[in-house]
């Protein structure tokens, strides 16, 4: 017979998330901070580490929000990692433990964001991957896109190319982690999809790939040694899209600083704002989502977000027209 106490730690392990370990969780769009409205948080920070498993595509037990993130093609995402979830400071690093590694974004053009498995086809979008560290004597000493990553407070921003065609899509954004990747199945990789709605006037549909299928376990970018002096560094899974961007390891900062100054990011309030979704959404109140003081919580017409941050409530001031939190 299981005693009380037993059941109580098995409960509070499933529960608690390993420390160094992580999740992205947050997406900011051209500065907006929608926190994780969008966000397929996954059930756990711990890493996917078979790279042939369906898991590698969104994170294992990931939820799926009721809403979606609308993003102009051409516009600039930040993507926002932290070990535990909701914890937004800059005080403890994005992703601890030296778990260096690449920073890469794909997306996935999909028929409904909400719904989408993650089955179709990926094209990589960015990516920071590595650089040599002339004074260094192994790959830890090197410059990591992780490294960077953890400079900006767990903030990667990247550009959503111009010409990409409307419409839903994924985007995945993923840390894989080489610090025990010396021996096969030791990379971790750690992944959330966000689901976005893409406006804009192009066309362009890149080649894909899919996952799993993309890497494989013996990729030199996953099964490498990285405590060793590393000669190069071979980013797994395709090139970048031609329209999308890619950041030099050790830049750190450089093209986040309006989200990203270390030690002075957002707070675990850090405000969101409403998620306009697609023609025919019922309201974003399912989504996780916080409307701020004031701001509009209902009305004709009105499809953001209902729910109203803590100790506030939505009030009709001028029905049926307005509501908003007070
Ligand atoms: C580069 O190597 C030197 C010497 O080991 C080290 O002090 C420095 O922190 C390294 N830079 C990075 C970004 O790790
Ligand atoms: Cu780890």
């Amino acid at each position: 017979m299981k005693s009380f106490a037993a059941v109580a730690l098995t409960a509070l392990c499933t529960v608690q998330n390993v420390a160094a370990h992580a999740t992205f969780q947050a997406l900011w769009v051209d500065g907006a901070d929608f926190g994780g409205q969008c966000a397929r948080q996954p059930a756990s920070n711990s890493p996917v580490t078979n790279v042939a498993s369906n898991d590698l595509r969104c994170n294992a037990g990931s939820s799926r929000p009721a809403a979606k993130c609308a993003v102009k093609a051409g516009s600039t995402v930040t993507v926002e990692m932290h070990q535990q979830p909701n914890d937004r400071s800059c005080a403890s690093e994005a992703i601890g433990g030296a778990h260096y590694g690449p920073v890469m974004v794909y997306m996935s053009k999909v028929a409904d964001a909400t719904t989408a498995d993650g089955s179709g086809g990926w094209f990589k979008i960015f990516q920071d991957t590595w650089g040599k560290n002339a004074t260094g004597a192994s790959g830890d000493d090197d410059f990591w896109g992780v490294k960077d990553l953890n400079k900006c407070c767990g903030k990667m921003s990247l550009a959503i190319p111009a010409d990409l065609a409307p419409g839903d899509y994924l985007l995945r954004a993923e840390v894989i982690a080489l610090h025990t990747a010396g021996s096969a199945g030791g990379a971790q990789l750690y992944m959330t999809c966000y689901q976005i709605s893409v406006t804009g006037s192009g066309s362009a549909t890149p080649p894909t790939v899919v996952f799993p299928g993309a890497y494989k376990a013996a990729d030199p970018g996953i099964l490498v040694n990285i405590h060793a002096a590393l000669a190069t560094y071979v980013a797994p899974g395709p090139t970048v899209y031609a329209g999308g961007s890619t950041k030099k390891a050790g830049s750190a900062c450089s093209g986040c600083e309006a989200t990203c100054a270390a030690g002075a990011g957002p707070s675990a309030t850090a405000s969101t704002v409403s998620v306009p979704l697609p023609t025919g959404g019922g309201g974003g109140g399912t989504g996780g989502c916080t409307v701020a003081k004031y701001a509009q919580c209902g009305g004709n017409g009105y499809t953001g977000c209902t729910t109203c941050g803590s100790g506030a409530v939505c009030s009709a001031v001028s029905p049926p027209y307005y509501s908003q939190c007070v």
